[in-house]
């Protein structure tokens, strides 16, 4: 869903409404094909360009959550490591991430003399050497259905990922969805993964964002307070719909993220809190109950389908999606074709402009709005110098002016100008005059980036 900027609540009752795997032993894998559409680009500000995420249609979440409770209801109440709720339930994820064009690999370990389980999902494509991953813990434990924790998590990269299928995405990264089991039994499934891949496949993982109990019936907004990039992300996110976030403090190191923090690999994620009280400040900024737990059904009977808040379970969801997108899809800006001239050019002394030319032929149309021209000019006093662009038709666009006072060596820079009323093709030269006497220098070499 869609996300207004939230007005602050009034009242305390006003609660808003394939690659890598090969390598890794006891693996099973199934792999349909994908194709791919690409989509448009954005710049942000730092420069990188990044896709927009869609919002993540809240029906469906909430759909995977029904699923998981009759999984339970079915199975003896609970989907807990060693009871067949579990594998139901990674049966269910895995049938809807291969459908979507997943390549899947399921990978047993065994804990407490029970088989476990932890389901890889793997989209295909994206830079193999630089792997991002979403992940939540898909067991419960026995006492009942986990529907917040962690059905919350799982639904939310559950559907997570199959918005990267409906969108047909080309990520930069890799991407790698994860469900661990035996989360509950102390982050088994997460530690057996991260301790069998090897080392170079382990390199290659540079973040990984967990999601565990991100629906909490009287929530807070949690971010990880680890990995500064994943971090940020979640934050901006939050920050545009008008939601203040809170650093996680509930026990670091309690979910499946330290699993890879402790291997080294960057890490951050999302948290609507559990058995720990809500404050009255946390109460007045978000709404909920202050003086009562984030979640009352913490590990307990009631923590079935009516143990979620819609409203934070939404946001988070389409947070995770925004994380995925921006993590996932940035990259560089292209670095644009340049033409060159490096024969130097002697500047005589207090004396007549001399230029220096640069052909550009090929293009169309004119030239960008931000042509670069890097300058690369040695003198002994630059202050003596004035310098201009001077576009095929001989329009003059000043780059620097004389100072009798910038005493400083040599003028080595990139300037940008705004070329877009110039023909792109032609000859293009770089004007230098020297305007007073004494100190000296020449064109080193110059050049225009397209
Ligand atoms: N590990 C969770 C509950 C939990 C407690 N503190 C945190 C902090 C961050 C994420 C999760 C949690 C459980 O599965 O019981
Ligand atoms: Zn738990
Ligand atoms: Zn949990
Ligand atoms: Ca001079």
């Amino acid at each position: 869903m869609t996300h207004p900027r939230s007005s602050l609540p009034t009242t305390s009752s006003a609660r808003l409404a394939a690659v890598a795997l090969a390598a890794v032993t006891g693996l099973i894998a199934a792999s349909p094909a994908a194709t791919a559409a690409p989509d448009r680009i954005g710049a942000d500000a730092t420069g990188a360009g990044t896709l927009a995420a869609p919002d993540i249609p809240f029906a469906n979440v909430k759909a995977h959550l029904t699923q998981f409770q009759s999984i339970a209801t079915a199975n003896g109440g609970n989907r807990a490591h060693g009871r067949p709720g579990y594998k139901a339930s990674v049966d269910y994820v895995k049938a809807k991430l291969d459908a979507a064009g997943f390549t899947t690999t399921v990978q047993q370990f065994t804990q407490s003399g029970s088989t476990g389980y932890n389901l890889i999902a793997d989209w295909p494509g994206g830079d193999p050497d630089q792997v991002l991953m979403a992940g939540a813990h898909l067991d419960s434990v026995s006492s009942g259905a986990g529907i917040n924790d962690n059905g919350s998590g799982s639904a939310a990269v559950l559907e997570t990922a199959l918005a990267v299928s409906r969108a047909q995405l080309q990520p930069t990264k890799h991407l790698r969805f994860a469900w661990w089991g035996a989360e509950e039994l102390g982050l088994i499934g997460s530690r057996y993964y991260v301790n069998n891949l090897p080392a170079a496949e382990r390199a290659k993982v540079s973040g990984y964002v967990n999601l565990d109990m991100v629906g909490s019936p009287n929530p807070g907004y949690f971010v990880y307070d680890d990995d500064p990039a994943i971090e940020k992300v979640f934050k901006d996110w939050y920050a545009g719909i008008g939601v203040p976030t809170e650093i996680e403090t509930e026990g670091d190191g309690r979910s499946d993220h330290a699993s890879f923090k402790n291997a080294g690999i960057p890490v951050g994620g999302l948290f609507t809190g559990a058995s720990r009280t809500k404050t009255a400040a946390q109460a007045a900024k978000w709404g909920g109950t202050s003086g009562q737990a984030f979640d009352r059904c913490y590990h307990s009977s009631c923590d079935s389908t009516t143990n979620i808040d819609d409203t934070a379970l939404d946001r988070n969801s389409d947070a995770l999606a925004h994380a995925v997108w921006t993590l996932g899809t940035s990259q560089p800006v292209p670095p644009g074709d340049s033409y060159e001239n490096t024969a130097d050019v002697a500047i005589p002394d207090n004396g007549p402009a001399v230029t220096s030319a640069v052909a550009v032929a090929g293009r169309t149309g004119n030239a960008p709005a931000a042509l670069r021209v890097g300058v690369d000019i040695k003198h002994t006093w630059r202050g003596d110098l004035v310098v201009d662009l001077l576009a095929p038709d001989g329009t003059a666009y000043r780059l620097k002016n004389s100072s009798s006072s910038d005493s400083a060596d040599d003028v080595i820079t990139t300037y940008t100008v705004d070329a877009s009323s110039e023909t792109a093709n032609g000859t293009w030269r770089l004007r230098v005059q020297d305007v007073a006497s004494r100190d000296t220098g020449y064109i080193d070499s110059w050049k225009l980036t397209f």
